[in-house]
C-alpha cells in the first residue's frame, strides 16, 4: 500500500461529480481551466505526481517519461486508446498504466452508425444547403443518397465496438463482414451472420462501407496504405471513429479528390486538431471534432473507471483495467 492520499493530477477538466469524488479520496489537482498542457507543464506534472491523470491529448512517450521522478507509480488513463502512452517504456520504468474500456463502446458504436447514415445519406450536405438559404424546395432528383438496406459493410476489428456496431449495422439491412487478428467464436459469428474474411486485401476489395474499429498500434498504423486504399470499389465509403493513424490521410485525400473513394465519415484524424484542408472543403465528407464518445453518461463511467483502478492501485490491488502490453 504505498500512499493513504497520493498526490493525483489530472491534465483535463473532468465532470464536476467525478473531479468532487477525486478531491474527497485523493490530494488532487484539477484543470478547471481545461487548457492542455504544454510539454513543459506534463512534465513538471510528471515529476510531482504519484499518479497521473492524462488524456488522448497528451503525449506520454519516451521523453516525458524520462522526467517522471521515481514518485510517478500509475498513469491512469481516461480513455480506452492507449496509443498516446508508451507503455513499454512504462512497464520498463515500473510504472502501472490502466485506461477506461468497455464503457464507451455503445457511444462509439452509435456515432459509427451516425456517420454512416449521414455519409450514405448525405445528412450534413443537405444541413448545409437548407442553413445557407439554398433549398428551392423538392426535386424528384435531388440530394440522392445512397440505400443503405442490401449495401455490404466491412468492420476492420471486431472487438467490443466493431461488435456494436455490427448488431446496429444488421437493423439497417447492412450485411457484415470483418476483418480480424482472430476469427471470433462461431456462435457470435452466427448470431450476426457475419462473413469473416482473412485477407484484409480481399475484403476491402468486395465493400461498399469501410469501418476501422480497431485500436491504433504499430501494426495498424497506416493499415489503410495508398495500395490498399486504390483496392476499394469507387463507391465505397470509409467511416473512421478509432483513430486517425490507422488510415494514411493524404491517400485518403488524394482517393477522395480523384472520386477513387465516394466519401468519408471521420471522428478522428492523423494530426488532431489538425484537419487537412481538403477534407472540410469536400462534400461527400463528413467531419467531426473527435466526438464520437461523448456523453455526459460515457464521461462519467469513464471518470468511475479511472477512480476505482486509483483506489484499487493504492489498496494493494491489481487494477480492474491495468494494461499489460502494447497490444499486437
Ligand atoms: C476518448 C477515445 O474521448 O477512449 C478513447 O480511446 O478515443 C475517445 O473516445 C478519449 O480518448 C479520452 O481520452
Amino acid at each position: 500500500m504505498p500512499w493513504r492520499r497520493p498526490l493525483v493530477i489530472v491534465t483535463r477538466k473532468l465532470p464536476d461529480v467525478i473531479e468532487t469524488r477525486m478531491m474527497e479520496l485523493f490530494e488532487t489537482r484539477l484543470n478547471l481551466e481545461d487548457r492542455p498542457m504544454t510539454d513543459a507543464e506534463l512534465a513538471d506534472a510528471a515529476g510531482k505526481a504519484q499518479v497521473l491523470v492524462p488524456t488522448v491529448t497528451d503525449r506520454i512517450d519516451k521523453s516525458l517519461l524520462a522526467k517522471a521522478g521515481p514518485q510517478l507509480k500509475l498513469i491512469a488513463s481516461f480513455g480506452t486508446g492507449v496509443d498516446h502512452i508508451d507503455i513499454d517504456d512504462a512497464k520498463r520504468r515500473a510504472i502501472t498504466v490502466t485506461n477506461t474500456p468497455g464503457v464507451l463502446t455503445e457511444d462509439t458504436a452509435d456515432m459509427t452508425m451516425a456517420l454512416i447514415l449521414a455519409v450514405m445519406r448525405r445528412l450534413t450536405e443537405g444541413e448545409r444547403v437548407v442553413r445557407a438559404e439554398q433549398w428551392r424546395g423538392w426535386s424528384p432528383t435531388s440530394m440522392l443518397g445512397m440505400r443503405l438496406g442490401g449495401k455490404r459493410l466491412g468492420i476492420i476489428g471486431m472487438g467490443r465496438i466493431g461488435t456494436a456496431l455490427a448488431r446496429r449495422a444488421r437493423a439497417f439491412g447492412l450485411s457484415i463482414h470483418y476483418h480480424n487478428r482472430r476469427r471470433v467464436d462461431a456462435e457470435l459469428e452466427t448470431q450476426l451472420e457475419a462473413t469473416y474474411w482473412e485477407s484484409l486485401d480481399q475484403m476491402l476489395a468486395h465493400m461498399d462501407i469501410v469501418s476501422i474499429n480497431c485500436p491504433h498500434t504499430p501494426a495498424t498504423y497506416h493499415l489503410l496504405s495508398p495500395r490498399r486504399l486504390k483496392l476499394l470499389h469507387p463507391h465505397a465509403v470509409i467511416i473512421n471513429t478509432a483513430r486517425g493513424n490507422v488510415i494514411d490521410e493524404d491517400a485518403l485525400v488524394r482517393g477522395l479528390v480523384a472520386r477513387e473513394i465516394a466519401g468519408a465519415g471521420l471522428d478522428v484524424y492523423e494530426h488532431e486538431p489538425e484537419i487537412h484542408p481538403k477534407l472540410r472543403q469536400l462534400d461527400a465528407v463528413v467531419c467531426l471534432p473527435h466526438m464520437g464518445s461523448a456523453t455526459l453518461e460515457g464521461r462519467i463511467a469513464m471518470g468511475e473507471k479511472v477512480i476505482v483502478n486509483i483506489k484499487s492501485f493504492i489498496d494493494g490491488h491489481n487494477p480492474p483495467d491495468r494494461v499489460l502490453a502494447t497490444m499486437f
